[in-house]
C-alpha cells in the first residue's frame, strides 16, 4: 500500500513548480516547445548568478500550471556548461514549489541531504531558492522554489 507523507516528511511541499532541460541551443529549443509542441512561452530572464538564460513554457492556455524551464549556459563558467560538457543537453533538474524553502532546506540539512547554497538564491521571477545535491537524490537535482508571491505573504 502507498504510503501518505509521514511525520518526518519535508512539510509545505506545494507543487511541481517545473521541470528544468538542459539546452544547448535555446532559440532551437523555444521553436520545438511552442511551434511544434504547442507550449505557451511566459517568461524569458537571464540569471547570472546561476549562470543561465532561461525560458519558460506552460502547456496550458489558460493558467501557467506545472511549467518547462529551458536553461542555456550563459558562459563556460556555468553549472549548465559543465553539465551540458558532460552529458549532453537533457533532463537537468526538477523543481519542487515550497511554501518556505528556508525551512525546507533547514529539515533537509538536519536530515544529512547537501544543500547547495548556506542561504536561498533568487530564482525565476524573483523567487527564492536552493538546490539538493543530486548524488544524494538517486541522480536528480532537485530544486525547492518559493516564489515570490509567497515571500510576499500573498500565496
Ligand atoms: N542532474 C544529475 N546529476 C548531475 C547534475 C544534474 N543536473 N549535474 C551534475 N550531476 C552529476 C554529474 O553527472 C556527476 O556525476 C556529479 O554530479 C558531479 O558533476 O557520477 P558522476 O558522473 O560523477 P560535476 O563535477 O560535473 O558537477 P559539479 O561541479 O559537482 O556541479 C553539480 C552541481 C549540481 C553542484 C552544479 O550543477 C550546481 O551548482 N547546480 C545548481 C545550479 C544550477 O544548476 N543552476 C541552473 C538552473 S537555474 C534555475 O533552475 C533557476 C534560476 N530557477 O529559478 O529555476
Ligand atoms: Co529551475
Amino acid at each position: 500500500m502507498t504510503s501518505w507523507a509521514g511525520p518526518a516528511a519535508l512539510p509545505g511541499v506545494v507543487g511541481l513548480d517545473h521541470i528544468g532541460l538542459a539546452v544547448t541551443d535555446l532559440e532551437a529549443a523555444v521553436v520545438l516547445h511552442t511551434e511544434i509542441l504547442g507550449l505557451v512561452l511566459r517568461h524569458r530572464e537571464t540569471n547570472a548568478d546561476q549562470g543561465v538564460v532561461e525560458v519558460m513554457l506552460s502547456p496550458a492556455p489558460d493558467g501557467p500550471g506545472t511549467q518547462v524551464q529551458l536553461v542555456a549556459a550563459l558562459d563556460e563558467h556555468s553549472p549548465l556548461h559543465r553539465f551540458l560538457a558532460h552529458r549532453g543537453p537533457g533532463l537537468h533538474h526538477l523543481a519542487y514549489a515550497v511554501s518556505d524553502v528556508r525551512n525546507a532546506s533547514d529539515i533537509l540539512l538536519r536530515r544529512g541531504f547537501r544543500l547547495l547554497y548556506d542561504a536561498p538564491r533568487v530564482g525565476t521571477r524573483g523567487s527564492l531558492i536552493n538546490f539538493v545535491h543530486p548524488k544524494d537524490t538517486g541522480g536528480v537535482l532537485i530544486e525547492l522554489v518559493e516564489s515570490a508571491a509567497q515571500t510576499q505573504g500573498q500565496g
